[in-house]
């Protein structure tokens, strides 16, 4: 039996407000558990990592990484490495990505793509002192020479999983008290948009790996009876499915048992070209509360041929008109600040948003992570800032060379506001975008989105006790 330490991203506001937790960790510690071992979870700073670390005692150390993220864990586990013995692996999208993380000081191990076997079969090989250097998905360092082993075929069932473990974050008050709490019936999006992480697993398949995996219907309805029963306060569940609809008998087989079985109301994503009238339908039977659509850009070369995303302005709009025919609620996302954007180009978004009147128009700076499509890109073109460091946030400042990147960040923070209200816009673009007030329209953009959060896309609202604890976290606990 091994002690193994999770360690991953915790914001302590998002644990009340949205339920947010890290999927890697959930679902590999339930599969470790199977095996024997115990797990733990810290992340929300260095201090609650070191002190979770000094009484729980790991013998490994299980990093999940984001890119930019890691720069941090790197850093703590430097430090962590000072003063304790264990074994210290990574896994997660960044080092998926970008493997050659392995040659960082402190670093023993990193798993690349799926850690549902690998993880494991590792720790198995590790505890009985048996050859670790050649473990599919993983490479390794031993006595300072590195082994770079082959990816494993994907799981093709789903179902052999068991339940994600929540149980690892019941430590946390803020998680025992949310209303709200996340689910994931599937992995992987048969989509090439540029800059997500897809398409570069996609490269990764073997032959005979699928694109796309979905639990079937009845595995899916079995955890969520466990959540009611562990966690009755739940009245919002978050589907984090990058597209929750995509087989249609899926969607009708749910629509007819979740009703019955769970019947708690749900937020899932979808592409504006896939929505299909039916399937809308279907949803909404099963308990569709909101929806979150991507649009990204309403100019045609920067959305089809720069992100990828293959489709035309009248798919949208006629995917909205099905959504607003049957006065469901939904979220715009957009994405400002892509190569070749311009003033010019974030109006043409602007304009396709209003066309479409969503309940909230969420704008997000673009983010090229390394090895996407989308950063090769900016390279190869001449956008690409040779100081670029990986931001940890969509909100901050345009990370790649755009001549109009000043005005291109604050409009980011006024554009969901000049959604609702259009006539704002002039005095946005010709005036506000010009002044350097970007922490105003920062907090401007914030109050605006708590508002509809509120008010418009919440099933529930939130309490004074929620509230106080999410100001109290804001000030003194969350990084974010
Ligand atoms: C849900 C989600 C969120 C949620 C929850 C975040 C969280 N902390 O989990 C929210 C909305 C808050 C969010 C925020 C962000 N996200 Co996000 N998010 C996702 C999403 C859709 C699902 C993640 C997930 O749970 N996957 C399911 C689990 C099972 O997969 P997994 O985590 O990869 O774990 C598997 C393996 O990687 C491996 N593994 C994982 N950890 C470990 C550890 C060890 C030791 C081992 C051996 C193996 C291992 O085994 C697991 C099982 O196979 C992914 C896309 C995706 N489908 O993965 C993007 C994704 C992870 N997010 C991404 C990004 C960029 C962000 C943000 C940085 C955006 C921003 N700038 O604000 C923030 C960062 C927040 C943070 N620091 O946590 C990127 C990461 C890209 C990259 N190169 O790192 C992704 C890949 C999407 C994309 N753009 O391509 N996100
Ligand atoms: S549709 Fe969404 S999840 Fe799929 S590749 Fe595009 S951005 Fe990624």
């Amino acid at each position: 039996m091994s002690r193994i330490l999770f360690i991953a991203h915790i914001d302590r506001t998002m644990l009340l407000s949205g339920g947010f937790v890290t999927f890697g960790p959930m679902w590999l510690s339930a599969v470790l558990k199977q095996h024997g071992h115990e797990c733990d979870i810290a992340g929300i700073d260095y201090k609650e990592v070191e002190k979770t670390v000094a009484e729980f005692k790991p013998d490994i150390i299980a990093y999940t990484t984001f890119s930019g993220g890691h720069v941090e864990y790197l850093d703590w586990n430097r430090r962590l490495k000072q003063k304790h013995k264990f074994f210290a692996m990574f896994g997660g999208p960044h080092v998926t990505f970008s493997p050659e993380m392995i040659e960082e000081d402190g670093v023993d191990g990193i798993c690349r793509g799926e850690g549902f076997e690998a993880m494991p079969e590792f720790i198995d090989k590790l505890e009985k002192g048996d050859d670790i250097t050649n473990v599919k998905n993983w490479w390794i360092k031993v006595d300072g020479k590195i082994y770079k082993n082959d990816q494993r075929p994907l799981i093709k069932d789903l179902d052999i999983l068991p339940p994600p473990d929540r149980s690892i974050y019941n430590k946390y008050k803020d998680y025992r008290l949310a209303r709200t709490a996340t689910v994931m019936t599937s992995q992987g999006c048969p989509f090439n948009c540029t800059y997500c992480h897809n398409h570069q697993l996609h490269k990764m398949l073997l032959k005979g790996d699928p694109r796309f995996r979905q639990r079937s219907v009845d595995h899916v309805i079995e955890e969520l009876k466990e959540l009611k029963r562990d966690y009755p306060k739940i009245e919002y569940l978050i589907f984090r499915d990058e597209i929750l609809s995509i087989n249609p008998r899926w969607v009708k087989e749910f629509s007819e048992k979740y009703p019955k079985e769970i019947g708690i109301p749900f937020y899932c994503l979808m592409r504006p070209e896939t929505i299909k009238a039916e399937v809308i339908d279907d949803l909404i039977k099963a308990g569709l509360f909101y929806i979150g659509i991507g649009l990204e850009s309403g100019n045609d070369f920067i959305r089809n041929e720069v992100l990828n995303r293959k489709m035309t302005k009248e798919q949208i709009l006629q995917g909205i008109k099905i959504l607003r025919d049957r006065k469901v609620l939904f979220s715009l996302y957009n994405i400002i600040g892509a190569p070749h954007e311009t003033l010019e180009t974030a109006m043409e978004t602007w304009e396709l948003t209003v066309k479409c009147k969503p309940t909230f128009c969420d704008v997000f700076l673009m983010t090229p992570y390394p090895k996407t499509a989308i950063y090769d890109y900016s390279i190869a073109n001449g956008f690409y800032n040779t100081d670029m460091k990986t931001p940890g946030t969509y909100h901050g400042t345009i990370p790649l060379k755009l001549k109009d990147a000043p005005q291109l960040e604050n409009l980011m923070h006024l554009i969901g506001i000049a959604v609702e209200f259009p006539w704002l816009m002039p005095v946005i673009k010709n005036v506000l975008i010009k002044l350097p007030l970007q922490p105003v329209y920062n907090v401007i953009r914030k109050f605006w989105k708590g508002y509809v959060y509120r008010y418009r896309i919440y099933p529930y609202k939130v309490n004074a006790v929620e509230s106080a604890r999410i100001i109290y976290n804001q000030i003194f606990v969350s990084k974010a």
